[in-house]
């Protein structure tokens, strides 16, 4: 195993890194918005296809519109890594790519230590991670593995009205495919997915520590409330004459955060808000919100749900409005495999931590054997503009899941020695 990071291997991450920079930037809300199959999201598939197929790996797009870069013909026992490409709106650069760019370079650290894999190795990105465009996260790795209805996914429809149907259309697939790929998930032997780390557990745990592995997915899900009021003028309405959506709207945004009081270790977020129309001299007509609702426990994370709901509903009931609850997806508790965890935990000398993120790693742990590598982040934040990874500690990064990838397929032929087929 080569020693400590080069100027080759930093110089290499910033280089392909700073193809991505330019790629979707949200000058409105600062970050990045890129959602899936979106102009910017397929710039970035274009970017992956160009550098997986310049490595000499063979690039297809599955019925559900993930992508897959193979470095060996399509088997079971493959070894996929990868991560989506799509964001949240506003969000950061690393959530997502960090895991599809080191899967990339990754590859090239394989074939620099002369690697020649034993098994087939799978480069993917899957869609619509963040459920950013149709509301229902980790969409397109669900739909492979059959965890949601392909029809009620094909309804899906987006803020401009397009659906799940349309847009994949757009891209060329045939909404009538979307749904369960069996043989694909045949394939799948170990998934390993690598991303930066959203929060501050690692350092909690060790502040030296620069990669971690994940242990589980805590319980989440997302519930959209729509209360309907009554329209009217901002002016000329009296308050014994309203009916207005915002006053429950506004009791769910503080019941978020009071119902935590008596559910230690939840957390309830209401950020997004929608009132129809959306005037300023006007009492808006109905509202939209949307809770995000995350507990290691599921029954905790319904019964915060629950009791949010509840204080909507009081409100909503002294305002005359009415109240429907939607819940439009819901993530068990994940633990991810832990002898393979244990396993590359004292192969990388990385602490254990559990996260409250959710990830496509999260859907797969359900088939097959699967782990997640964390990469530092400083500051914790994510899903914001903020969102931050040192380049020597996404270096780091690359080489940790290279190490992972070489136990995982290893077969060391020192006498290979060069970077294969399409050199960098
Ligand atoms: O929302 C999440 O937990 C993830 O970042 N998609
Ligand atoms: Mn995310
Ligand atoms: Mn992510």
């Amino acid at each position: 195993m080569r020693l400590g990071p080069s100027p080759g291997d930093t110089g290499r991450f910033v280089g392909a890194w700073s193809d991505l920079a330019g790629v979707g930037r949200d000058h409105l809300r600062g970050g990045y918005s890129r959602h899936a199959f979106d102009d910017a999201e397929m710039q970035l598939r274009d970017w992956f296809t160009e550098q997986a197929t310049r490595r000499g790996l063979d690039v297809e797009t599955d019925r559900n519109g993930n992508l897959w870069a193979w470095w060996g013909e399509p088997a079971p026992g493959a070894v996929v890594t990868g991560s989506h490409l799509d964001s949240v709106p506003g969000g950061g650069a690393f959530d997502g790519p960090l895991g599809v760019v080191s899967a990339l370079l990754a590859v090239d650290e394989l074939r620099l230590r002369g690697l020649t894999p034993a098994r087939p190795i799978a480069l993917a990105c899957f869609a619509e991670e963040e459920g950013g465009r149709f509301g229902l996260p980790c969409l397109g790795s669900r739909l492979l593995t059959g965890a949601v209805d392909a029809d009620h996914v094909r309804r899906l429809h987006d803020a401009d009205g397009v659906s799940v149907a349309d847009a994949a259309r757009r891209i060329g697939l045939d909404p009538a495919g979307l749904g369960p790929d069996p043989a694909r998930l045949a394939t799948v032997g170990t998934m390993v997915e690598l991303h930066i780390e959203q929060g501050r557990l690692l350092r909690a745990v060790d502040p030296a520590a620069v990669v971690g592995v994940a242990s589980e997915i805590v319980a989440h899900g997302r519930w959209r409330l729509t209360v309907t009021g009554q329209g009217n003028h901002a002016g000329t309405t009296a308050p014994a004459d309203r009916a207005d959506p915002m006053i429950p709207a506004a009791a769910a945004v503080l019941a978020a955060r009071r119902v935590l009081a008596t559910h230690p270790g939840a957390v309830a977020t209401v950020g997004r808000i929608t009132p129809v129309p959306g005037g300023t001299n006007v009492i808006a007509s109905s509202v939209s919100l949307w809770l995000d609702v995350r507990h290691t426990d599921a029954t905790v994370t319904a019964a915060v749900v629950d009791a949010i709901v509840a204080d909507v509903r009081a409100e909503a009931a002294a305002e005359g409005c009415t109240v429907m609850v939607q819940r439009e997806s819901m993530s068990d508790r994940v633990t991810f495999d832990p002898g393979l965890g244990l396993e590359l935990s004292g192969r990388l000398g990385a602490p254990v931590v559990p996260t409250a993120a959710g990830h496509d790693a999260g859907v797969f742990a359900a088939h097959v054997p699967t782990a997640m590598l964390f990469v530092r982040n400083p500051s914790g934040v994510s899903h914001a503009p903020d969102e931050h990874a040192d380049a020597a500690d996404c270096v780091a990064g690359v080489r940790a899941l290279a190490d992972v990838l070489e136990t995982l397929v290893g077969d060391i032929n020192p006498a290979a020695g060069h970077l294969g087929a399409g050199d960098e």
